[in-house]
């Protein structure tokens, strides 16, 4: 393996060690680790900038729903203590700019290649290499490639009748136009429920003349408690980073700092349980589902934390009908991402906000100039399309990736994702996922998980280094038991009952698979050391001649 790029025998190729796809939080890790270790390695980034997931969602009010504090890399002690997060939970632009600070700071920008997708990539047996192809038309080759594409960057367009005769302008939470939008003096129709409109909803009603919500399905949602962080806070953060971190790591569920009592919901009595209930909700965040340690588990526990919720609902919007419509109750609480907001159900209180109930039905058509719903038109000039992503298996599946025998991942991946770890899936050797289905990933504080796959493939890298190996594949027997082991914690849990994103529910014809790995971050990274350590157990790599196949499985 070089340190520094060469052009191949063709004269045209350029090759690298390794293919980075994405420059969000996990590519730019990445390239940072490899590069720090002697790899060659080329980024590629179809957005003109870094940020990933905080580039192109920059709608109104958008912010990250884990704390600031910890949504942040913990690889440099020097960032952690020096970088100032001026909000609890800092809203988008700040989080940009923390990326490209990263950028900056860490000298990634030279290996980066912007406003260019990668298009193909297909690997080539007999030099056990992958072809990459860039939307530039170009070819590199890289013994390595990694898809750091993020989990919520395929922003959905819902397939609605008459939505290009719209004669306003349409906006998706997604791919929100970087200059901005006012909407101020206008009528704004906003379609979907989930955390992009939860977030965006008590903005936009502030600036329009009218809103008008179109929601197919009511979303829990807790108080974020938002406000700006103290220098004492900081400070307290900062002196206390190393266990913070080291629990967010080893001892979380979910990759965040938080207390876990070791009580179930129903070892309370009533008054106990809503004293811990209301204790939360003031706190805010998503640590309420953290209230007791079953809540994702039993359904009897789950229904006092929604009934609470429910009852909150109730309190805060003032006309009962409008307040019953936004109660869910076709899910457990947590079971579809829980989501944090500000004055979101308060904001139905104004008189220029209207619920619009399409539950069972959905939206008829678009006219020009108009929802059309339940027979009624809802006259707007403007439409926010909050209607989510082809979430983890998406931006992987519009890369034509083909892998040994030139078979694609779309084919294998049909019946839904199935990889070993969500780290490699076999047929696809020297092709890492960061943060991949079967995995913590969109379970977690997605930081953590970044960094914890980032630190496991480097070390890989390394080792194949050192042991002058040329690929590494996980074995069939292993992927399908750890595919059988994924499915068999999420069937101990309530969350496969919820038609969430998490199961593929979202997106029309694609199948029904919860995708995240449920057991907990602290247990599957000692899962994945422990593999590592195993000489990388229920892997198979090869020495450039075939004949010295090493069995790891
Ligand atoms: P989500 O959570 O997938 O929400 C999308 C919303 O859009 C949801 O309420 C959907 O209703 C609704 N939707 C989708 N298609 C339609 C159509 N055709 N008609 C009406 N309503 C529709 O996406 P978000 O962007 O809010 O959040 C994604 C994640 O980003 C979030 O969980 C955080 O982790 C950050 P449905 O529920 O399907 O009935």
């Amino acid at each position: 393996m070089s340190a520094a790029p060469s052009v191949a025998e063709s004269g045209r190729e350029l090759t690298f060690d390794v293919v980075v796809v994405g420059a969000g939080f996990a590519g730019m890790y990445m390239l940072h680790r490899l590069r720090g270790l002697g790899f060659s390695v080329r980024v590629y980034e179809q957005g003109s900038d870094v940020g990933g997931t905080w580039y192109w969602n920059r709608y109104p009010g958008a912010r990250c729903d884990v704390e600031s504090m910890q949504y942040s890399y913990s690889f440099s002690e020097e960032l952690q203590q020096e970088w100032n997060w001026s909000e609890r939970y800092a809203p988008q632009p700040e989080i940009l700019k923390y990326a490209r600070h990263v950028a900056d700071r860490f000298g990634l920008r030279s290996d980066i290649v912007f406003n260019t997708r990668v298009e193909c990539a297909a690997f080539d047996e007999d030099r056990k290499s992958w072809g990459v192809m860039t939307s530039d038309g170009k070819l590199v080759r890289a013994q390595f490639v990694v898809l750091a594409t993020g989990c919520l960057s395929n922003a959905r367009m819902p397939d609605i009748k008459g939505l290009a005769g719209f004669a306003g302008r349409v906006f998706h939470t997604g791919h929100w136009p970087h200059e901005g939008v006012d909407f101020t003096g206008q009528r704004v129709g906003v379609i979907g429920t989930g955390s992009s409109a939860i977030q965006s909803v008590p903005v936009i009603a502030r600036q329009a003349s009218h809103l008008f919500v179109f929601q197919r399905t009511p979303n829990f949602s807790i108080p974020a408690r938002n406000a700006p962080l103290t220098a004492e806070e900081r400070e307290a953060f900062r002196k206390n980073y190393a266990e913070i971190r080291r629990f967010a790591r080893e001892d979380a569920r979910n990759g965040i700092y938080a207390e876990l009592p070791e009580r179930g919901a129903l070892e309370d009595g009533e008054n106990a349980r809503r004293a811990r209930y209301e204790q939360r909700w003031a706190s805010g965040g998503l640590t309420f589902m953290l209230a007791y340690n079953n809540l994702i588990l039993d359904k009897a526990a789950n229904d006092t934390a929604a009934d609470f919720v429910r009852e909150k609902i109730a309190e805060i919007v003032s006309d009962p009908m409008t307040a019953r419509r936004l109660q869910p109750d076709n899910h457990p609480i947590g079971t579809k991402r829980i989501c944090v907001d500000t004055d979101y159900y308060a904001t139905f209180n104004r008189p220029n906000v209207t619920l619009v109930d399409i539950h069972g039905r959905g939206i008829d058509e678009i006219l020009p100039h108009a929802v059309r719903a339940g027979s009624e038109n809802y006259e707007i000039d403007a439409l926010v399309l909050a209607t989510g992503f082809d979430a983890m298996t998406g931006s992987v599946a519009k890369i034509d990736i083909r892998g040994r025998g030139g078979k694609t991942l779309n084919q294998k991946w049909a019946e839904g994702p199935k990889t070993y770890l969500g780290l490699m899936s076999e047929g696809f050797p020297n092709l890492f996922l960061i943060t991949g289905p079967g995995s913590p990933s969109v379970l977690s504080n997605m930081i953590v998980s970044i960094e914890q796959h980032v630190d496991w493939i480097a070390d890989c890298l390394s080792f194949m280094r050192r042991s002058a190996l040329a690929s590494i594949e996980a074995s069939p027997d292993a992927e399908e038991r750890w595919v059988a082991h994924v499915n068999e914690v999420a069937e101990m849990t309530l969350y496969p009952q919820a038609n969430s994103w998490y199961m593929g529910a979202n997106i029309p014809g694609k199948p029904r698979i919860f995708m995240p790995y449920i057991g907990g971050v602290g247990v599957y990274r000692r899962i994945c050391n422990d593999v590592a350590a195993k000489g990388y157990e229920g892997f198979t790599m090869r020495a450039r001649q075939a004949a010295q196949a090493v069995a790891m499985s």
